[in-house]
């Protein structure tokens, strides 16, 4: 398993970024953490309907979010917020998706990405198509698409990771195997002994490392993302991570691990190394936290509120977003809603 810095902050092979980067990804994942605990606070009351935590699982979403370009495309589901924000989707819209708000599928225009699928392994389809699109076009746009163990016992993950090998679509499958599909644990989802050796079977490089170290993410990814760039084709990516909190606020797992398993991976935080290595480094001090965290919990406050102030949306909302041009059905049901009052 690959891993450039151990959970002391030490290194163990090439830093891909230098100090100044180093300091910038950090603060990317305390902004992150700061998200992520504020939603999830707002949620218990009731100001979301649901929300997907992804704490733990920072690193490997800021480090290979990091390496893209911005306008790479980039699919994602219901927990990985931070890397479809640190691609340009405005955390207000992300919070709006959460309490059913039609906006919140709607990020601005320039931003190449989905919003977060719900339907387990239904998007890797979509990253695919999207970067056999651009391959067709001969740009040199790639799509990258996050996803969990869980959805890798998806029909949907064996049909995207077949035809993007074939098709040499320029997708980075970045799989984080945060060791549970709601209750379900790694070992009763597969029966590999890892998810990266899949890659194998379909005819792509596989990547298994530790997804809580930042640094190997982004080697990994920035590798993943040039070889899709320059058509050489797919990659599979497996970060091994852990997630710390609950499926989703509506889940219990204390019924289904125990508090010394989770003890053992928040040793393992992976804020903390990056934290200890720019210590060691120089750079890093409590004054420098303090700082960064007063003004990413103020971006974060904004946006909290920016999400709770839009508008309900009016019932054109549930037709007007799904297509260019509406379908018959859906005039249809349009006129339909409209003769009953709206
Ligand atoms: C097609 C489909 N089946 C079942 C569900 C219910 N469901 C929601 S999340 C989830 C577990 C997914 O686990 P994993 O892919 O490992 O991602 P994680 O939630 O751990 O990030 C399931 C079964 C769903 N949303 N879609």
């Amino acid at each position: 398993m690959l891993q450039i810095l151990t959970p002391e902050g030490e290194l163990v092979g090439e830093p891909p970024v230098d100090i100044p980067m180093t300091r910038k990804l950090y603060r990317a994942m305390v902004a992150a953490r700061m998200f992520d605990r504020k939603a999830t606070a707002i949620q218990k009351q009731g100001r979301l309907a649901t929300y997907a935590p992804f704490e733990g699982q920072e690193a490997a979403q800021v480090g290979s979010a990091a390496v893209l370009r911005p306008d790479d495309w980039m699919v994602a589901t219901y927990r990985d917020a931070a890397a479809m924000w640190m691609q340009g989707y405005p955390w207000e819209l992300l919070l709006a998706g959460r309490t059913g708000h039609e906006r919140g599928g709607s990020p601005p225009d320039y931003v190449n990405v989905l919003p977060p699928s719900i339907t387990v392994g239904a998007h890797m389809l979509h990253a695919v198509g999207l970067a056999w699109a651009e391959r067709l076009l001969s740009s040199e746009r790639i799509a990258i698409t996050y996803f969990g163990d869980g959805a890798t016992s998806e029909g949907d993950f064996h049909e995207a990771m077949n035809f993007a090998a074939v098709f040499h679509t320029g997708t980075v499958f970045f799989c984080q195997n945060n060791q549970y599909a709601i209750s379900m644990g790694f070992t009763g989802q597969t029966a590999t002994e890892t998810i990266a050796q899949k890659a194998g079977a379909y005819g792509m490089p596989g990547v298994r490392l530790d997804g809580n170290d930042l640094f190997a993410v982004y080697w990994a990814a920035k590798k993943a993302v040039e070889r899709a760039r320059s058509g050489n084709g797919p990659t599979l990516i497996e970060a091994v991570t852990y997630r710390l909190g609950p499926h989703t606020t509506s889940d219990d797992p204390t019924l289904y691990r125990d508090e010394g398993e989770v003890e053992t991976w928040r040793s393992r935080d992976p804020l903390e190394r990056v934290r200890r290595y720019l210590e060691i480094n120089d750079a890093w001090d409590e004054e420098w936290q303090k700082h960064i965290e007063g003004e990413e919990s103020a971006v974060v406050e904004r946006a909290v509120q920016l999400a709770e102030g839009l508008r309900a949306p009016d019932s054109d909302a549930l037709f007007d977003s799904m297509f260019a041009e509406p379908t018959s059905d859906l005039e249809r049901q349009r006129s339909l809603l409209e003769s009953e009052g709206g």
